[in-house]
Formats: structure tokens, C-alpha cells, sequence
């Protein structure tokens, strides 16, 4: 499946550089836009299907690929009534403005953006507005004024840190030292879960203390990388890790029984995302509780996009459902997991 992903993201990364990828660029002309606040609306016309560019972030983390695949499933599914270009920025900022200038050029209806990270984004993001192109935000923030995107459609990471906190203090008794595995260094997704389980700690964990804290840019490799580093360190002292993503967490996992420990006993386990992975990894017995962060959200994307171009007003965020599983359930839950 990865690879089959891969494939067709390399196919796009080409077509964008060429103007575009999976069906003809719009045929629809963008006019100058004189919206402000929650009315901004699309002023694409003259083209019947509902054309979007998608800027996406890479292919971090299973999470990130079971978004792709959501999206570019939902648009292949709707070959007949919607235009679809996608890029993958690979993990650069300057990769995904590079792929939001190129897709005002081509007068898309509506622009969605994962933004890698908060900041930085006022000027592409005023060029867009300027062409009358919505901006939908999706599963990341940015840190931008609110007559800059139409809509953030995605999680409350605050509450996912804080979840995360009060598992940890169950599977410790409210009482031990933590190592916490950071997401990309700026994002919303890292600083918000950061901000949420510290937070949490303060207000009612005095006992729960976090040893060190680093990112792992989100993926497995450096997840493995930054934990074996911590166990050096710290050794024994270590009670708990909290990744900021699963597939961080399964990195340290590896850490963790290459240096002989066992995860999941000796050291609890709490991360987001509800990957299989992490499911497979409570039913060995190797990890405690995974928060789940929902990726499933190509039909939400593109409805909300067709809502734009109709010029319908729509929520400045729309959230998504989510739950904790813990390891109790994890073998009943593995099956029913979708990503
Ligand atoms: O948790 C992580 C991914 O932005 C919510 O990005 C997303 C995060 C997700 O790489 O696995």
C-alpha cells in the first residue's frame, strides 16, 4: 500500500512542477476577492466540477498516509465531479507554498493545506485571498489571522495531551519519571500536545515529572533514535515515555528491547494517533495505551470544499471524533481499525 502511495505521490510531485496532477487544470478564472472574516467564499466560475489543490505535508507517519489515501480514495471516487491536484511537500514548508502559488496560478476553487508548521504562512495565505481562493486547513494550524483560511478541520490537540497525561498517571499511580518524544519541531500538532500534557502535569500531577523532552520530526527512525539516546542517560529512571505519535512510540519500542528492557511493563507507553501498529504492539504486550487522533477525513475535506464553492459560510473548526484505547481491548479493537 505504501508503496503503491509513493508511486502516485512521485507521479504528482512531477505533474505539479508541470501544472498539475490528476485531471486538467481549471478551466475557471479567479477575480480579485473583497471577502473579509468567516464569508470568505470562492469567486472561482465558469467550471462545473469543483476543482482542489491539496498541499500535502509528506509521508511522515502511517497516520500521514492514511490521510493521503483517505483523500485521494474520496477524489478518485468522485473523478466525474471533482478536479484533484496534489502535491507532497516532503516535510519542507517552502515545498508546500511553492505548491499553494501554484495552484492560485491555476485558478483552483479551493486550496487544502496540512501546514508542517504554524508560522510563516501570512503571505501565501493573503495571495490566495487576494485571488478570491478559500484556504482549508486540514489536521494542522496555523498560527494566521482568522480572515486568512476559511475553515480548520481537524483534532483539539490540547485535549489529546491532556488524555495522554491522565493515562499516564493511571498506568503510574500518579507517581514517576517520564521522557517524552516530541512531533516536528513548530507544528501545532507537537505544540499542542506538548501544551496539554504539561499543563495537565502541573495542574494535578506534582508527582509526575518529565526528565526530557526532544523530537522525533514524527517518524519511526528518529523516534528509535532519540529513546536510545534517553535510555543512555537515564537508564532505570525512566517509568514512562509519552510520543507525541504512534509510530514514534514504535521506534522507542525497538529502543527499548534492544537495550533489554521491556515496554510496555518496565516502561509504560502513551501516544497518539490509534495506528494498527500500536494495536499489534498492545496485543504483544509492548505498549499501554494509544489516544486516537482521527485521519479518516477526505469526505469532510472535500464536502466542506464544494460547501465553499457554493458560497455556503461553514464552521471555523470543524473537529473530529476521537477516543483512547487502551491495551484491555487492544485484540477486539485491532480488527476494526481502518489505518
Ligand atoms: O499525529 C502524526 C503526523 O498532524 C495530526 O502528523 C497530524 C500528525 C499525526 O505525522 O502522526
Amino acid at each position: 500500500m505504501k508503496r503503491i502511495l509513493a508511486a502516485i505521490l512521485t507521479v504528482c510531485i512531477a505533474g505539479l512542477a508541470l501544472g498539475g496532477c490528476a485531471g486538467t487544470p481549471a478551466a475557471n478564472t479567479a477575480s480579485a476577492g473583497t471577502q473579509s472574516g468567516a464569508e470568505v467564499v470562492s469567486k472561482a466560475e465558469g467550471n462545473k466540477k469543483l476543482t482542489v489543490g491539496f498541499a500535502q505535508i509528506g509521508q511522515e507517519s502511517g497516520w500521514r498516509d492514511a490521510e493521503t489515501a483517505s483523500i485521494q480514495f474520496y477524489a478518485g471516487q468522485h473523478v466525474d465531479t471533482i478536479d484533484f491536484k496534489f502535491a507532497d511537500a516532503q516535510q519542507k514548508q517552502e515545498n508546500q507554498i511553492k505548491a499553494i502559488k501554484s495552484f492560485i496560478e491555476m485558478g483552483v476553487d479551493v486550496i487544502g493545506l496540512a501546514p508542517v508548521v504554524e508560522t510563516g504562512w501570512d503571505a501565501v495565505f493573503t495571495e490566495a485571498k487576494d485571488a478570491g481562493i478559500p484556504i482549508v486547513l486540514l489536521d494542522r494550524r496555523a498560527k494566521v489571522s482568522d480572515d486568512l483560511y476559511a475553515t480548520f478541520i481537524g483534532s483539539d490537540f490540547i485535549t489529546e495531551g491532556q488524555n495522554a497525561a491522565d493515562e499516564l498517571a493511571k498506568l503510574l499511580n500518579n507517581k514517576g519519571n517520564v521522557v517524552e518524544l516530541e512531533g516536528t519541531v513548530g507544528a501545532s500538532a507537537a505544540n499542542d500536545r506538548k501544551k496539554g500534557f504539561d499543563d495537565q502535569l502541573a495542574a494535578k500531577y506534582p508527582d509526575m515529572k518529565v526528565l526530557a523532552s526532544q523530537t522525533g520530526d514524527f517518524t519511526r527512525a528518529k523516534g528509535k533514535e532519540v529513546m536510545e539516546s534517553f535510555l543512555k542517560t537515564y537508564g532505570n529512571q525512566i517509568n514512562a515515555v509519552y510520543a507525541h505519535n504512534d509510530d514514534m512510540m514504535l521506534g522507542a519500542i525497538e529502543a527499548m528491547k534492544e537495550a533489554g528492557m521491556k515496554p510496555g511493563k518496565d516502561i509504560k507507553t502513551v501516544s497518539c494517533d490509534g495506528v494498527k501498529g500500536i494495536f499489534q504492539a498492545m496485543v504483544d504486550g509492548e505498549a499501554n495505551v494509544t489516544v486516537e487522533c482521527n485521519p479518516l477525513l477526505g469526505p469532510q475535506f472535500f464536502e466542506t470544499c464544494q460547501k465553499l464553492k457554493n458560497g455556503e459560510t461553514v464552521e471555523k473548526w470543524i473537529k473530529s471524533d476521537e477516543s483512547v484505547f487502551r491495551a484491555d481491548t487492544a485484540a477486539k479493537d485491532l480488527p476494526t481499525r481502518v489505518y
